[in-house]
């Protein structure tokens, strides 16, 4: 289990500068934006050169809708997805974050024929398929996110996600699991991680409010002891609030979770 932390929440006016505050604060890796990351990528691999930290992951970035009632959106989402997974592989990030749908469904009820949830999820499986095997081919996974209900109607939990999962059948399709959205939706954390063996291949980190870990009542240490039951290897990414000033609480928030992983 390696700690990464998003590129907004660090200090600095550069990526080298994020770089470096990461390192010193003692995260192993960055979590980058994909909107626009095409016009980064010599900023991002400068930084990294000559530093240990890397790039754990791409969180989304792609223009249009993957489960959006138009063909031209969705295919714009496929398009950018593709796209980012091969910039992805080219930073050596674990994988790309896809949240497949937020808010309300965008395709209309069809029942008693098939619900709208029912032809979304066909839909997703059928172009996730298409997307694992550029994701297989470059050797970036694809990380369906489930978000909590505030956030999306779809998937919600990491069973749902690993039942499209399964049903995709790719080897590079793969879910990740944000512990503020379990905290909502899981009855119980350590259950639900654990039942994603061989399929999480990315963590979020947020206590129950948002905050920075230890300043909610979430379990990390539950959480933790799953995921090393699961022989969970990879990132652990900080996507959440900071109260108070980043230079000291960003230390502090990693002694802490390594405290919770003993
Ligand atoms: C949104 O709530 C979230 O958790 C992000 O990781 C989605 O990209
Ligand atoms: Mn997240």
């Amino acid at each position: 289990m390696k700690l990464a932390i998003q590129e907004n929440l660090v200090p600095g006016k550069s990526f080298l500068e994020k770089v470096n505050k990461a390192t010193e604060y003692g995260f192993q890796a960055i979590e980058v934006w994909g909107m626009d990351i095409v016009n980064r990528v010599e900023e991002i691999k400068g930084a990294l050169s000559g530093s240990k930290l890397r790039i754990s992951t791409i969180c989304a970035g792609y223009r249009g809708s993957l489960l959006s009632s138009s063909k031209e959106e969705r295919d714009k989402a496929i398009k950018d997805i593709k796209e980012l997974l091969t910039i992805g592989s080219d930073l050596g990030a674990v994988g790309l974050i896809v949240v497949p749908i937020f808010g309300p469904p965008q395709i209309p009820d069809l029942s008693p024929w098939k619900r709208a949830e029912e032809i979304e999820k066909e839909l997703l499986v059928t172009l996730l398929k298409e997307i694992g095997e550029k994701a297989e081919e470059v050797g970036c996974f694809c990380l369906l996110e489930p978000l909590n209900r505030y956030e999306t109607h779809l998937i919600k939990t990491v069973e749902q996600a690993i039942e499209i999962v399964k049903r995709v059948n790719s080897p590079a399709v793969k879910v990740m699991a944000d512990f503020f959205h379990m905290s909502i939706e899981e009855a119980k954390i350590d259950e639900a991680i654990k039942k994603g063996k061989d399929f999480i291949c990315h963590v979020h980190l947020a206590d129950s409010n948002r905050l920075l870990p230890g300043c909610g009542h979430t379990d990390f240490k539950a959480g933790f002891s799953a995921l090393k039951e699961i022989g969970y290897d990879k990132y652990m990414a900080l996507e959440c609030r900071i109260p108070g000033k980043a230079e000291e609480e960003l230390p502090k928030c990693v002694e802490y979770l390594k405290g919770c992983m003993e």
